[in-house]
């Protein structure tokens, strides 16, 4: 598909893991940095994110929202970059399910954690929580990335890509347990020469004095 990619962003965000992605890509791209507060909830940008929320993205007269999402098309949108398993390929399963593992029981359960929110101890009400419980969640992310480098298949996909910035990042700030598992497997994905490129832009973005504040 053609047409220009538009990446609305703030650099202290979950849109330094869409930066990744798009250095992955390689493909040319236009950065909207956008500032958090009243800006970010104006008509104009809820046409692209009903919920004012960075990141999204827009590609020619496509427009992308949720991180998993946005990774898991540019992965399809640039077939070249092989980021994505094709599709018919045995790894296309563990690669849906870890995206979707990561967007939603591992951001659930470590946002209920930092904001305090605790499960009643009933089995009824723990049925009902998708994510079970934290330390549930933890066990399968080790599980799945002990003594592996990737996990959908042998080739870093956008899975891997998400879920090493889940884990890296919930580690730096502590919504995750450090475990030697996660550590090995981030480093093995934080060093990609697209990573390092991202972190840059994104850091040097936040030491601009006008987006100290966010
Ligand atoms: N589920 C969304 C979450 C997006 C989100 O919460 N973004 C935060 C920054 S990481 C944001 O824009 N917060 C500002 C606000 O909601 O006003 C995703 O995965 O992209």
């Amino acid at each position: 598909m053609a047409g220009e990619l538009v990446f609305y962003t703030h650099p202290m965000s979950r849109g330094r893991m869409v930066r990744w992605m798009l250095e992955e890509v390689g493909a040319p791209y236009r950065t909207e940095l956008m500032a958090y507060g009243p800006s970010m909830k104006d008509g104009s940008f809820r046409a692209v994110n009903p919920l004012g929320k960075v990141p999204a993205l827009r590609h020619g007269d496509a427009t992308v929202t949720e991180t998993a999402a946005i990774c898991a098309y540019l992965a399809d949108a640039f077939p070249e970059a092989g980021l994505a398993p094709p599709p018919g390929d045995p790894a296309r399963a563990p690669y849906y399910r870890w995206l979707f593992f990561c967007a939603g029981p591992v951001e659930a359960a470590v946002t209920n954690k930092a904001l305090g929110v605790v499960v009643p101890d009933d089995p009824r009400m723990r049925g009902m929580v998708g994510y079970g419980s934290l330390p549930e969640v933890l066990d399968a992310l080790e599980r799945a990335v002990t003594g592996v480098r990737c996990v959908a298949g042998d080739r870093f996909s956008a899975a891997d890509l998400y879920l090493a910035s889940h884990l890296g990042w919930g580690m730096a700030f502590g919504g995750i347990e450090k475990r030697p598992a996660f550590e090995t497997y981030v480093a093995a994905h934080y060093g990609r020469p697209a990573a390092v490129r991202a972190r840059a832009i994104d850091d040097a973005l936040l030491a601009e004095p006008q987006r100290a504040g966010g």
